[in-house]
């Protein structure tokens, strides 16, 4: 029997994605450099953050070498992040020095013809701002944002092939200020909102500020697409749940792109101005699938096959999710995050391919998705849980900084060169002579 081939089309975009803050270093003007401070405070058992991020791969230091090996694998376009607070130390302090070393990182990946996608916010914020209230108080945070955008569109945008307004506008706000497992760990449904809100309000402003410099360039949102389930299937109040936080943190956010209107529970139905149309692309961020017991998230259920993370390996929730986001909002779409942690190369192989056989299936019904990018290029600090966790293509020994490319990685190499990939054909039940 022949192999099963997965072409993927002439110009199907292959990439990689990073954030600064994880892979960089030193980022001590940031809000979470004062978290994973506080933290430690803390008995041991009780930190919400297993370590400090501290150096993390260097990558601010040893970009070249980095984008050296996202070369040799061929990789065609990266998602690095600009940390906020190297750009803005201080509220209306501008580190002119960071903006250059962003624009030389950035044009050692146009160097080597590796295309630019660059986010603008990725969790993190200047501690400036975080001091008081970060993404609850947008009175503050809007202009400020505005103005970190205007500066960077001024200074790198000339070297941006795609961009991203923000990482996630769901997850800040429901990781941290309903879940309380990111800091700064609150379980407040007000602030929940005004938190998405205040996200909601950064996508568009930042859309319009690079519009208006870069009419031409596509602009997204990466967005974490929850794949929810009820746990218990036919449960009334799993299946309310499961609704609730779908409408919450899925829809709402693309029916504001679609109308300009937030409907409950992030608003009453009024216009956010600015926000009707302000999408060209979709990024999307995909792991996993989880599940709603009433209102409340369960990671996982006994039987479930499980990642590090402790996250379900589900695949086609990938395929769900590109139809779901296809008819909520009919733009391209990128897959702008995928992938495991795991120290078992060859589940890592297993994720990305079967989870690239369920864009290929999505590709097939006519879905535009324009690309994939494989979280992460680099293993790299992993939030509340360190260095313990790693998703990169290349590893990285945290004693000496060395850089080795894993099979993962080879792998992902040989798919890219081949512009896809052969399901291998199952062995023959009579070994032929
Ligand atoms: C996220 C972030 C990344 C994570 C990655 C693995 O989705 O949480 O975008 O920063 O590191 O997703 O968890």
């Amino acid at each position: 029997m022949n192999p099963k081939q997965y072409a993927f089309p002439p110009d199907f975009l292959w990439g990689t994605a990073a954030s600064a803050y994880q892979v960089e270093g030193h980022n001590r003007h940031s809000d979470w450099a004062r978290w994973e401070m506080e933290e430690r405070k803390r008995p041991p058992a009780r930190r919400r953050i297993r370590e400090p991020c501290g150096r993390a791969c260097d990558h601010w230091n040893r970009f070249e070498e980095d984008y050296e090996l996202a070369r040799s694998i061929g990789v065609q376009v990266h998602r690095p992040s600009v940390e906020w607070s190297r750009i803005y130390p201080r509220e209306k302090l501008v580190d002119r020095e960071a903006l250059a070393h962003y624009r030389t990182m950035l044009q050692a990946l146009q160097r080597r013809g590796i295309k630019v996608m660059l986010c603008l916010n990725h969790f993190t914020l200047p501690l400036w701002a975080a001091s008081r209230g970060g993404y609850t108080n947008a009175k503050m945070l809007l202009p400020a944002f505005e103005a970190y955008v205007e500066t960077v569109v001024q200074y790198l945008g000339d070297l941006v092939d795609y961009w991203l307004t923000v990482n996630e506008p769901n997850v800040i706000p429901t990781a941290a200020y309903l879940g309380a497992v990111m800091p700064p760990f609150k379980s407040s449904p007000l602030s929940f909102v005004k938190a998405f809100r205040t996200f909601m309000a950064m996508h568009s402003r930042a859309y319009r500020i690079i519009k208006e410099r870069f009419p031409r360039s596509p602009v997204g949102v990466a967005y974490s697409y929850f794949h929810l389930q009820p746990l218990r299937q036919h449960n009334p109040l799993d299946r309310a749940g499961r609704n609730l936080a779908h409408l919450a943190i899925n829809r709402r956010f693309f029916q504001g792109i679609a109308g300009g209107r937030i409907g409950p529970p992030l608003g009453l139905g009024e216009r956010m101005p600015g926000l009707e149309g302000a999408l060209d692309f979709i990024g999307i961020n995909y792991y996993s699938t989880s599940y709603m017991k009433g209102l409340f998230p369960v990671e996982s259920k006994p039987g479930d096959l499980v990642t590090e993370m402790g996250w379900i390996y589900y695949p086609r929730g990938l395929y769900e999710v590109l139809h779901e986001i296809s008819r909520l909002s009919p733009r391209p779409i990128i897959i702008t995050e995928n992938g495991i942690a795991t120290t078992d190369e060859s589940f890592r192989i297993r994720y990305l391919e079967d989870h690239l056989k369920e864009i290929h299936r999505a590709l097939a019904d006519g879905i535009e998705i324009r690309g994939y990018m494989h979280w992460s290029l680099t293993d790299n600090f992993e939030w509340q849980h360190g260095y313990s966790k790693r998703f990169g293509l290349i590893g990285i020994d945290y004693a000496t900084l060395e850089r080795k490319l894993k099979t993962g990685g080879q792998r992902y190499a040989r798919i890219i060169g081949d512009n896809g990939f052969a399901e291998p054909a199952p062995p023959d039940k009579e070994q032929r002579p």
